[in-house]
């Protein structure tokens, strides 16, 4: 062990107990990335084996028009700008079935917050999607969207009354999306006007009491410090108790953290140099370690790279999302909308990297495939 300061923190890992916010501050802080590497993956091998998953997915970006300006944020546009596009339902359900011809599981629906749509727009998006192509799961719409839709459906207080009325027309989960770093002088800094953490985590409680599971992302290498990633980690621990807490009733929980790379370019923060090769690969590690009630650790190789992501599968990453085919929001190293990996491609670079490949639902079920054809298998249901 290179580092010194980590040997209690590795004593706790190997007994099974909880890290504190002080061991996660030392863990970011070390350099010693072998040491951290090995002790996720010793979690991740004990809740995973040698299991990689992945799944057959399709990204979908129905409007870049938003009513916020983050500054972080090289995707939004203003009404009427250049390259400023909104979807119609029509056009939203050709992707759809695009997709479920191409054999996609899932759809990752989420866009900016369009000052103009009315709630109508949304329900009608999900009911198309859901009368067009039923099998698909449809999670969609990050916690900063559902606010937004509680206020342009003029109930801002009533989150659980939005949500059920998504459900109702075909909403399977919710992404992790909108996140970014819970505190406030980032969040006044970087992305005022977006909702705060309070109001983040108010949405995924009531999307999981109302039975819907969710995934959680971190938005890290800008402005923020270590002691605000490690504070977002404990916030999402707390939150993720009591959502397992309530799971025997039949409530929903986080299933995956995707810690997500600051890229820099194009956005207003283009100044800052964004997170280097090693401290992606430390923070997906001590994500690891810092929510042992996670079940999931997501690689999203779309802002990772996929041979980064093939070396995180041995630091704490059991997951790679997905095939993706199109997405807007960041366009890394010069990549266009079309962004896609082959089934084939994902599946080797998994085996190459000495795991075994196994296709996920949504939810984590494993899928038989032929072809286009899918149906989710009996069997192993991983939670933590
Ligand atoms: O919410 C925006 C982030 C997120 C930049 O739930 C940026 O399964 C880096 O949440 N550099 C969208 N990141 C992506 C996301 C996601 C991705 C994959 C899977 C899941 C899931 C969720 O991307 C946004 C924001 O936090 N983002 N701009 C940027 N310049």
């Amino acid at each position: 062990m290179r580092d010194e300061a980590l040997r209690p923190i590795a004593e706790k890992v190997y007994a099974d107990q909880r890290l504190s916010p002080e061991d996660g501050l030392t863990l970011l802080r070390s350099r010693d990335i072998w040491t951290i590497g090995e002790l996720a993956n010793h979690v991740r091998q004990k809740l995973h084996g040698r299991i990689a998953y992945y799944n057959v997915n399709r990204h979908i970006n129905y409007t870049n028009i938003c009513a916020l300006s983050c500054k972080f944020c090289e995707f939004y546009r203003k009404k009427g700008q250049d390259g400023a596009y909104e979807d119609s339902v029509e056009q939203i359900v050709e992707h759809a079935q695009e997709a479920a011809s191409a054999g996609a599981t899932e759809l990752h629906i989420v866009g900016g917050l369009h000052p103009f749509l009315p709630f109508s727009y949304y329900t009608d998006m999900l009911a198309a999607i859901r009368n067009a192509v039923p099998a698909i799961h449809i999670k969609a719409f990050t916690a900063v969207e559902i606010v937004h839709l509680a206020r342009i459906s003029k109930r801002p207080n009533d989150l659980a009354g939005v949500l059920n009325d998504l459900k109702a027309a075909g909403l399977g989960s919710l992404p992790g999306g909108g996140a970014e770093v819970f505190d406030d002088r980032v969040h006044d800094e970087a992305f005022k006007g977006k909702i705060r953490s309070d109001k983040w985590l108010d949405v995924h409680r009531e999307a999981h009491q109302l039975g819907l599971m969710s995934n959680a992302t971190m938005l890290y290498g800008h402005i923020e410090s270590l002691e605000d990633r490690v504070h977002h980690f404990c916030l999402l621990r707390e939150a993720q108790d009591e959502a397992i807490a309530n799971s025997e009733s039949g409530g929903g929980r986080f299933q995956t953290i995707i810690p997500l790379p600051f890229f820099p370019d194009g956005s207003e923060l283009e100044h800052l140099p964004g997170p280097s090769g090693l401290d992606n690969l430390r923070m997906l590690a001590v994500s690891r370690l810092m929510l042992d009630n996670f079940a999931h650790v997501k690689a999203f190789w779309i802002m990772q790279t996929l041979p980064m992501s093939q070396v995180s599968l041995d630091f704490g990453v059991d997951d790679l999302d997905g095939t993706v085919v199109w997405y807007d929001i960041t366009k890394v190293g010069g990549a266009d909308t079309h962004q896609e990996v082959g089934v084939n491609e994902l599946r080797q670079a998994i085996i190459e990297a000495g795991y075994n490949p196994v296709e996920r639902d949504t939810l984590y079920r494993p899928v038989e495939r032929d072809g286009a054809d899918w149906r989710v298998a009996a069997g192993i249901e991983v939670g933590v």
